[in-house]
């Protein structure tokens, strides 16, 4: 029994479910590698339900902190049934760390509150390189394919 509180296994057979709905990622260019291991994470959940690499539509934004306009500017669209924001914050020096966070999960939550699309977010907010790795495909799994399985659960809400 995990002590995270996560679901213990994807119901795989209802998210298929989500196979004819539009997804949208936005990601952030900021840790490149990182966000690469993130997106690969999302395709490869999206594949597992019969969503192939190309139906998924990709926004590029500089850094998490533009995360929130993306997401706002794709989902007025009204062309997605859900939207993956994806970022990668690495704690350095001075206080950005915590100010762009923050920010990035107030503007998602806010976002959420205000438009129709669901919009799932995948930040890692880590204090190395090495715990952003472990989190987009180490040891603790790859949080891009557990958001893009969120993605689909919300597409069907
Ligand atoms: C400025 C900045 C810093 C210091 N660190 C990160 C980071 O670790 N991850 C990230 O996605 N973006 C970072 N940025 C850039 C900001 O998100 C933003 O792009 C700039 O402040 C311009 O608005």
């Amino acid at each position: 029994m995990s002590t995270q509180h996560k679901p213990e296994s994807l119901d795989l057979e209802f998210l298929k479910t989500a196979s004819n709905k539009r997804f949208a990622i936005v990601y952030s260019e900021w840790n490149s590698e990182i966000i690469d291991r993130l997106v690969k994470g999302a395709f490869s959940f999206f594949r597992e339900i019969g969503i192939s690499d190309e139906k998924i539509e990709l926004l590029s934004v500089p850094g998490s902190f533009e995360l929130v306009y993306g997401c706002s500017k794709i989902s007025s669209t009204k062309k997605f049934d859900a939207i993956i924001a994806i970022g990668s914050i690495i704690r350095g020096e001075t206080s950005h760390f915590k100010f762009i966070s923050q920010s990035v999960f107030d503007g998602i939550k806010d976002l959420n509150l205000r438009v129709t699309c669901p919009i799932v977010l995948c930040l890692l907010t880590d204090d190395n390189y090495q715990q952003s790795i472990e989190r987009s495909g180490g040891k603790h799994g790859n949080k891009g394919y557990d958001c893009a399985a969120a993605a689909a659960k919300m597409s069907l809400i």
